[in-house]
């Protein structure tokens, strides 16, 4: 059994105000695709340019409590050969490692995945542990559609996080419990709100059924809004209200912090939204937890834009990247405008 004041501080240095969490845990192939969409190549050594671009962009410790990489990235060196993890470290921002190995079909049931790589994980976690991760995310994917999510599904994801998230801190290592509901189809914002407080609440019922500990794991969220083909698009107070109603019924008040996955949203729509959460936690004196964000596309899509995989653009991305951040900071406190882009 692992020191628990141990995963409570590391949990909470992970939520503080002003800093998120830069998801830099595309598998190869999201990768691949990312880069291929700007004529980048598609190689490792484009890959590992690129998460080396990232992780040396000076001043990200500023507004970065912890990365997000894959098994690939974690184990990847800088091109003075000095392991990424190392890197993060000696800036003071904890390597977080993503620990799933993707969604399968989810036999029987159509139109629904599950997420898998439970096999083997706790001698995975040890040696991510000794490698210098001390917190570890696994994603579930849930679908909204007129027949989705099934109440089965849910309960099987929802199952599979909370073992993993059990066998995290038994090692050591702070869960990153990530259910997203995707944003992707034509549901209302109603929807999204129901489907997510059903999703919140079953997670919440596996992970207090395998005893885990709730003050030593961070829920990482989507934020709740009407799906991107519905015929309107939810306004930023929408969405905060929707989202924070949702935690509320359904997050338990010992989880230190909820951070945000920007799922598909704009990088703008995003730093908004998060800022319409952090208005109307001032407006109603607090929550909880902390909010953050913990966004992949949301703070990364201005950097491959403005790097296009040229060595003399490395500076240019790394600026894009740093304004990207400063925004969210800001956001986070509920001083972001639209005026500041
Ligand atoms: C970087 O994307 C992560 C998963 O990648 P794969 O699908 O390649 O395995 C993903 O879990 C990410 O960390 C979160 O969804 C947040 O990313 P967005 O882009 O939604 O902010």
């Amino acid at each position: 059994m692992s020191d628990s004041k141990a995963l409570h501080k590391i949990a909470k240095s992970l939520v503080v105000p002003r800093k998120g969490i830069l998801a830099a845990d595309q598998s190869p192939g999201s990768m691949n695709k990312q880069l291929a969409a700007l004529d980048i190549p598609e190689t490792p050594e484009m890959r590992r340019k690129y998460r080396q671009l990232l992780f040396t962009t000076p001043g990200i410790e500023e507004y970065v409590t912890g990365v997000i990489m894959h098994d690939g990235t974690i184990r990847n060196y800088t091109d003075e050969r000095v392991q990424f993890s190392d890197v993060l470290i000696s800036k003071g921002i904890i390597p977080i490692i993503k620990v799933d190995t993707g969604t399968v079909p989810h036999n029987n049931f159509p139109g629904e995945v599950v997420t898998q790589g439970l096999d083997g994980l706790e001698g995975r976690l040890r040696e991510y542990y000794d490698m210098g991760a001390r917190a570890a995310k696994w994603r579930a994917v849930i679908t909204i559609s007129d027949d989705t999510p099934t109440l089965e599904n849910l309960r099987t994801d929802s199952m599979s996080l909370a073992r993993y998230a059990a066998m995290c801190q038994s090692v050591g290592i702070v869960p990153m419990v990530e259910p997203e509901v995707l944003y992707a189809g034509s549901h209302s914002l109603e929807r999204a709100e129901a489907v997510t407080t059903e999703t919140l609440k079953i997670l919440f019922t596996a992970l207090k059924e395998q005893r885990v500990d709730l003050s030593g794991l961070i829920l990482k969220s989507s934020m709740v809004l009407a799906g991107s083909e519905y015929n309107e698009q939810s306004s930023p107070r929408e969405v905060a209200e929707a989202s924070l109603r949702t935690y509320k019924n359904s997050v338990p008040e010992e989880v230190p912090g909820i951070v945000f996955l920007s799922g598909g949203q704009t990088p703008e729509r995003a730093t908004e939204n998060l800022n319409a959460i952090a208005m109307k936690e001032k407006e109603v004196g607090g929550y909880p937890w902390e909010f953050a964000f913990s966004y992949s596309r949301g703070l990364e899509q201005p950097v491959q834009q403005a790097w296009l995989g040229d060595d003399k653009n490395v500076k240019k991305a790394q600026e894009a990247l740093l304004n990207r951040l400063r925004l969210n900071s800001m956001a986070d406190s509920a001083e972001y405008t639209a005026s500041m882009e």
